[in-house]
């Protein structure tokens, strides 16, 4: 499976970012699918854009491995809505970890996950579907990290840190260890969690300040 040419999903920042990882790696990209190509720079060059997702039924799913180029913004749900609606049409979606990561072999990396430039995956650790670790953040021994997370750019977690699904963990946050983050919950800027945080939260603040957010649960 591994082989398969791509089909890259988003034409942004942070597919751009993905594209550049994966042709280091000499991998084949057959296509961008997006309304737009945002992304600055000239990454997608020479790769054909297909500008509506349907596009991508064109594609047998046993042909191509799907890259979900969509990023990952608190209260934005495209980027798990493309990837459940594609997973349900049988496409599978890549796992991308960048060369210049260090990924633990005695981690679990789950389908879709992204483990971009400079990341640190260590031992034990385990991140479940569709969830970006983003440039240099480092997880460590024993974590778990839910499905449809995204831990910002220099996110950095101690040991035995849980976070269950649909967190967002904003840029240059830290986390101490055995802590758990409850699901949907989004992790300010800069914030330093020393105490574990219930489900919908929100926590701003370098001095972690905890407030509800209206209960999305489904
Ligand atoms: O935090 C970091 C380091 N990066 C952020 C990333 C994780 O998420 C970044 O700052 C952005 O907040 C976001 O990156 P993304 O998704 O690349 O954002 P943007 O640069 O706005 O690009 C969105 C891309 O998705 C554009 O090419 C849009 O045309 C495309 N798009 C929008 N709706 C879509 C759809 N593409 C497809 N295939 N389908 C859609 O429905």
């Amino acid at each position: 499976m591994k082989n398969k040419p791509l089909l890259i999903i988003g034409g942004g920042g942070h597919a751009a970012a993905l594209a550049e990882i994966l042709l280091k790696q000499n991998k084949k990209i057959v296509g961008v699918v997006a309304p737009e190509l945002i992304a600055v720079g000239n990454v997608f060059d020479g790769i054909e854009l297909f500008h509506n997702d349907d596009d991508i039924l064109k594609f047998n799913p046993q042909d191509v491995l799907l890259v979900n180029g969509i990023g990952s913004m608190p209260f934005k749900l495209l980027r798990e809505a493309i990837y459940n609606r594609f997973k349900k049409l049988g496409y599978e979606f890549a796992t991308v970890i960048a060369d210049s990561a260090i990924v633990s072999d005695y981690s679990v990396i789950g389908c879709g996950v992204q483990v971009m430039n400079n990341c640190v995956v260590n031992c034990g650790a385990a991140v479940r579907d569709n969830t970006i670790i983003n440039t240099s953040s480092s997880i460590d021994h024993d974590c778990i990290i839910g499905a449809h997370c995204h831990l910002a750019p220099g996110s950095t977690l101690s040991g035995q840190v849980v976070v269950e699904n649909n967190v967002h963990i904003a840029t240059g946050s830290n986390v101490i260890n055995n802590i758990t983050i409850g699901r949907n919950s989004i992790i300010g800027v800069g914030a330093n969690i020393t105490k574990s945080i219930p489900a919908n939260s929100i926590v701003y603040g370098a001095r972690a300040i905890v407030k509800g957010l209206e209960s999305n649960d489904s």
